[in-house]
């Protein structure tokens, strides 16, 4: 009886989605002068005449296709989503409702800290489409760190935005009603955290049909690393950690494609995978992104080798997380509204130490979580479907291979060893001693 209920308002919820997106025509260059010719918000930013409009799709992620539209009063841009994963085809369906997701993410994400996100002009649910601000001259900071560009805003902007978004969407802070009431508002973005927990944490481990690698290159290594209980074993414990924890909404794909900088500017893009995770989930994919920058480098140097690149890269990563926990500590003492660690146990009983041991065992969760996440981020990029064009570009099998191999030495150290590791100083002597070995 249980089964028949539970089937039939699955039944329901499909026609009803069916029902949403019945009218949903993907959108193309030729097209969406036409049909979005009407909308005020574009007139407004873009000029009233569409026939004066310039539309190119400049779409270059894997899931969605993306325009800019220029006319004489300015710019901006249309993201839609596609019934289907862009990078694989449509043999792969995905449900459109990730743009709804990215949607009310982004509006979460831009109060909890203001101007770190596009500025968004509409949404269409049934179109699956956001316009919003067209950055520029951002450009992306996956590309800025391949062309050997240091961001100076970098650390105290992403430090913040990650301390700022996690802390205020938790309990730590919320009101949990409307914590609770969100929570299941994302608790439906399925098709994406299964994207992720597929991709991530299990695909590498295995001989996954979608996964690829640099071969024969990395063979050995490759081979190594799918029989190493240990680290399945981790991976599996972070997997169950990222589908079992629900503390905030999580942005759930930062990485180095999902922000968009210039040298005075850094706005974090694409939230799509957004639901209520682990905080640690973002903080370690970021800092795993900057990880493979570091070990990409060798394959990016021209004339003189990127020593700067590459110590800057470092650096900032133990910036990043410097300013995180700073920020974080700080919401701890002035925003901490919510139900958990009251003030009423802590701080209005004198018992400031109680407070500062709180924190000090929450940061310490946080960190050693964030460095199992980073850890099987690195391996996924280098073993899994999903590659980054940090290692992609670099043309030469064998210089990548060694970059590659390096940077999946530091990914199974960090997920396998995340519980011992003491400090960033740490991570970052072993990446650098990685860094100097010669792989054959
Ligand atoms: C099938 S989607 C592959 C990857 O692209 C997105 O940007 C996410 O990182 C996802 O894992
Ligand atoms: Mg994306």
């Amino acid at each position: 009886m249980r089964d028949r209920l539970a089937l039939g308002c699955q039944l329901t919820g499909m026609v009803l989605i069916m029902n949403l997106y019945k009218n949903f025509v993907a959108l193309n260059v030729d097209t969406l002068a036409g049909r979005l010719k009407d909308l005020a918000v574009l007139q407004d930013q873009v000029g009233a005449d569409h026939k004066a409009w310039r539309v190119r799709e400049v779409g270059d992620g894997n899931l969605n296709l993306v325009f800019i539209v220029q006319g004489p009063n300015g710019a901006a841009v249309v993201k839609q989503a596609l019934p289907y994963v862009r990078l694989v085809g449509d043999s792969w369906p995905l449900p459109l409702k990730r743009s709804f997701f990215e949607y009310h993410a982004l509006t979460r994400q831009s109060k909890r800290d203001f101007g770190m996100t596009p500025k968004i002009f509409s949404f269409d649910e049934k179109q699956a489409m956001i316009v919003m601000e067209f950055l520029t001259p951002h450009i992306i900071l996956r590309k800025a760190l391949i062309d050997g560009r240091e961001i100076p805003e970098l650390p105290n902007k992403l430090g913040c935005f990650l301390a700022r978004t996690l802390f205020r969407g938790s309990d730590l802070c919320m009101d949990t009603k409307l914590r609770k009431a969100d929570l299941a508002l994302f608790s439906d973005n399925v098709a994406l955290c299964d994207i992720t927990e597929s991709l991530v944490f299990s695909d590498p481990y295995y001989n996954s049909k979608l996964n690829r690698h640099t071969s024969p290159q990395l063979d050995e290594i490759v081979a190594q690393l799918r029989a190493d209980r240990d680290l399945k074993v981790a991976a599996q414990r972070l997997k169950h950690i990222f589908a079992n924890m629900p503390e905030t909404l999580i942005h759930g794909d930062l990485h180095t494609g999902s922000i968009m900088v210039t040298d005075h500017d850094v706005r974090v893009i694409d939230p799509e995978f957004a639901f209520y995770g682990p905080m640690a989930f973002d903080v370690g994919m970021l800092l795993a992104n900057f990880w493979m920058s570091y070990f990409s480098q060798r394959g990016h140097d021209g004339a003189t080798p990127r020593n700067s690149m590459r110590s800057y890269l470092l650096k900032t990563i133990v910036e990043i997380w410097d300013h995180f926990r700073n920020e974080f500590s700080k919401l701890w003492h002035i925003e901490r509204t919510g139900i958990l660690y009251q003030r009423q146990l802590f701080e209005d009983q004198n018992d400031a130490l109680g407070s500062a041991q709180a924190l000090d065992q929450f940061l310490h969760g946080i960190w050693v979580d964030m460095l199992g996440f980073a850890g099987v981020e690195i391996h996924r990029r280098i073993l899994g479907l999903a590659h980054n064009a940090d290692f992609e570009l670099i043309a030469d099998p064998d210089v990548r291979a060694a970059c590659e191999t390096k940077a999946l030495k530091l990914g199974r150290h960090l997920a396998v060893n995340r519980a011992q590791i003491q400090s960033m100083a740490d991570i970052n002597a072993l990446a650098e001693r990685l860094e100097k070995e010669i792989v054959s």
